[in-house]
C-alpha cells in the first residue's frame, strides 16, 4: 500500500529558534516500511500546503497518517483531512501522536467522517496492524484505535527501543532542520518517558510514568548513521541513569563518532550526575536546555517540580563550570503583574544563560487540565501553544502580552540580532558559505514574529473547532487512569 505520513506546519512562535525533524513519524515509517508498504514523508514545517496537494497527485497515497504532537496543530490537520477526503474519497485517513492521544474521540467527532481513526499512544507496533485492518470491522477493536464506532483496548507500548530506528532517509530537505547555531541538526533518542510527575507536563502521563532506554550499541549506531554534524537528543530528561549515558558515550567513542550535541535535562539530574555531563562535554555536548520553570520555592512546589531554587542555581553554576551554553525556561503565570515580570527580567539580565518564557497552560494530558480548566478563557486549540494566556490574566490581556513581549525582547537582545552576530560572526559566515542560512535568519526574526498586538489579536480569530473541557473538575489529584495514555507494561514487538 502507498502510505503518506505528514507532519503539520511549525508553530509560529517556536520556529524562530529551531525546526527539527519529526522523529516519531520517522519511527512509525520504519515499522510500516518493514511491513512491506511504500512510504513517503512530508514535513509541512518545511514544505507548503501546495506541496502537499502536489504530493497527493504524484504519489496517489492509499492511506495518509497525520502526526499531531501539538494541540495547536489540531485545526490545521482536521482541515487538511476534510479537504483530502473530498479529493481522494477512497483514501484512508488517520492521525496519531502525543496531543491527539489525549483528545482522540473529539478529533474524530470534529472531522465528521474525514478522519477514519485516531491512534492513541506509540505508533510503531500498531500502525502496520492498522493498515492491515482497513475496511474491516476489526479496526475499532485494535489497541489504542479510536473510530466513530468505538475505542479499542489500551494502546501498545513496545519494549524494545532498538527495534524501529527512525527512517531519516524519508525526510527531505534535511538541511532545513536546525536549532540555534547547530545548523543543520538531526535528532536522535536515547530514552523514552519521564519518571517525574510535574503538574503542568504531559510527557509522563503519555507513557504512564514509564522510562525506557535504547541499548548503548543501538543508540550509538543510530547516531553514527546520521550525516549531519549536529544532533538534538529528544529525550525528555537526558541521563537520568548516568551509567547508560556513559555506556552510550563509550560506544560513540569506539565508533569514532564526533558530533556536537544539544539536550534537555533537569537541574537535579545535572547536579547529581555531573560526571556523565563532563564526559559528554568531551564528546561534543555543547548546549543544553534546563527546565528551571520558577525562581521561588512556592511556585516550584505548585508545579510539583520536586526541586529547590538552590538546586536550580547550583545546576547553572555547574553548567557554567563545565562550559555549556544553557537555555532555561521560566513559566510565566497569567496572574503575574508588572512587578513579577520585572523581577524575572532583572534576574535574567544578571545571568549569562538564554532565558525563554512559556505561559502556564493547562492542556489535555496534564494534571492541571483536570484541576484548573474550569477557569479557561478560550477553547481554541491554536492558543494552546504555551505562548498564549488561556487562563484569566491579572493584568488586562493586552498588557499581559505587552509585558511578556517586552521581557522576551529584552532577554533576546542578549542572544539575537547584532549582539549575537558580534559573537558568532565567524560561524555565521562559514555557515553562509555552505548555504546554511537558518541560524543567520533566526537572529533577525524575533521582531517579525513576537508582537503584543499579534498575540492579542490571535484571541479574536474565528473559532472553527472548540476543545472539549474535561467532564469532571476536581481540586485534588486525578486518578492514573484518567491521566495516562499508556497503562501497564510494554509489549513485545
Ligand atoms: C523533541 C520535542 C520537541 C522538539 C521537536 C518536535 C518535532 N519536530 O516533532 C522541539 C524542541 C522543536 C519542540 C518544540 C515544542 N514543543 Co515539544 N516536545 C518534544 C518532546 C520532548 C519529545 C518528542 C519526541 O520527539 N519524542 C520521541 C518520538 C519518537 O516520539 P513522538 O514524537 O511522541 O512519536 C511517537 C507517538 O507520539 C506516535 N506518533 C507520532 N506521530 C504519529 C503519527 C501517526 C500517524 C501515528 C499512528 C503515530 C504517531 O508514534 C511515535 C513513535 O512511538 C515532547 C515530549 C514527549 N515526551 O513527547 C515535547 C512536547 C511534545 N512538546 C511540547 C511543547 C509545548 C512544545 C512547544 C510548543 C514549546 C514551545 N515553547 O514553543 C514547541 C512547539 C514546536 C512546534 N511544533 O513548532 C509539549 C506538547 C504540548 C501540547 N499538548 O501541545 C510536549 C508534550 C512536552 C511537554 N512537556 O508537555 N518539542
Ligand atoms: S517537566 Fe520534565 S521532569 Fe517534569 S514531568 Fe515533564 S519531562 Fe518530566
Amino acid at each position: 500500500m502507498r502510505v503518506l505520513l505528514v507532519h503539520p506546519s511549525a508553530l509560529m512562535y517556536s520556529e524562530i529558534y529551531l525546526r527539527l525533524e519529526p522523529l516519531g513519524l520517522e519511527c512509525v515509517a520504519t515499522s510500516i516500511r518493514e511491513a512491506g508498504h511504500e512510504v513517503r514523508l512530508l514535513d509541512l514545517q518545511i514544505f507548503t500546503h501546495r506541496d502537499y496537494w502536489r504530493e497527493l497527485e504524484t504519489f496517489r497515497p492509499q492511506a495518509i497518517g497525520f502526526s499531531v504532537n501539538y494541540l495547536a496543530n489540531v485545526p490545521e490537520v482536521i482541515d487538511l483531512a476534510v479537504a483530502t477526503r473530498r479529493r481522494l474519497p477512497g483514501c484512508f485517513l488517520f492521525a496519531g501522536g502525543h496531543s491527539v492521544s489525549f483528545i482522540a474521540a473529539e478529533v474524530v467527532e470534529h472531522a465528521r467522517g474525514a478522519v477514519d481513526c485516531v491512534v492513541r499512544g506509540e505508533g510503531e507496533l500498531i500502525a502496520p496492524r492498522l493498515l492491515e485492518a482497513i475496511g474491516d470491522a476489526r479496526l475499532s477493536t485494535l489497541p489504542g484505535v479510536v473510530t466513530a464506532d468505538g475505542e479499542g483496548p489500551t494502546p501498545l507500548m513496545h519494549d524494545d527501543l532498538d527495534r524501529f530506528p527512525p527512517a531519516r532517509d524519508l525526510a527531505r530537505r534535511r538541511r532545513k532542520y536546525f536549532i540555534g547555531v547547530l545548523d543543520p541538526c538531526a535528532s536522535a533518542e536515547l530514552s523514552r518517558g519521564c519518571p517525574w510527575d510535574c503538574s503542568f507536563c504531559s510527557a509522563w502521563t503519555f507513557y504512564g510514568r514509564s522510562y525506557r532506554k535504547a541499548s548503548p550499541e543501538a543508540a550509538a549506531a543510530d547516531i553514527a548513521r546520521i550525516a549531519e554534524p549536529n544532533v538534538f537528543l529528544v529525550d525528555d530528561v537526558a541521563f537520568v541513569h548516568p551509567e547508560h549515558g556513559l555506556a552510550v558515550g563509550r560506544e560513540l567513542e569506539r565508533l569514532r563518532v564526533r558530533k556536537q550535541y544539544y539536550l534537555e535535562t533537569r537541574c537535579d539530574v545535572l547536579v547529581r550526575n555531573r560526571e556523565v555531563f563532563e564526559y559528554w562535554r568531551r564528546l561534543g555536548l555543547r548546549y543544553m536546555f534546563l527546565g528551571l520553570e520558577a525562581l521561588d520555592e512556592e511556585s516550584l512546589k505548585l508545579h510539583r517540580k520536586r526541586i529547590t531554587p538552590n538546586e536550580n542555581l547550583r545546576a547553572l553554576e555547574i553548567a557554567r563550570e563545565i562550559g555549556f551554553t544553557v537555555a532555561v525556561n521560566i513559566i510565566a503565570d497569567p496572574s503575574w503583574d508588572e512587578r513579577q515580570f520585572a523581577v524575572v527580567r532583572d534576574w535574567a539580565l544578571t545571568v549569562p544563560e538564554i532565558v525563554h518564557f512559556t505561559v502556564a497552560t493547562p492542556y489535555p494530558g496534564t494534571e492541571i487540565w483536570h484541576t484548573e480548566s474550569r477557569r479557561l478563557t478560550t477553547l481554541d486549540y491554536r492558543l494552546f501553544d504555551v505562548q498564549h494566556a488561556v487562563l484569566p490574566t491579572r493584568l488586562p490581556l493586552v498588557r499581559f502580552y505587552e509585558e511578556l513581549v517586552k521581557t522576551q525582547s529584552v532577554l533576546n537582545r542578549k542572544h539575537l540580532g547584532v549582539a549575537a552576530l558580534r559573537d558568532t560572526a565567524g560561524l555565521a559566515f562559514r555557515l553562509a558559505l555552505r548555504g546554511q542560512t537558518n541560524f543567520i535568519r533566526m537572529l533577525w526574526k524575533f521582531g517579525s514574529v513576537y508582537s503584543r498586538d499579534r498575540q492579542y489579536s490571535d484571541h479574536f480569530k474565528p473559532l472553527k473547532y472548540s476543545m472539549r473541557p474535561p467532564e469532571a473538575h476536581s481540586a485534588s489529584r486525578p486518578r492514573a487512569r484518567d491521566l495516562f495514555v499508556h497503562l501497564g507494561a510494554p509489549s513485545r514487538a
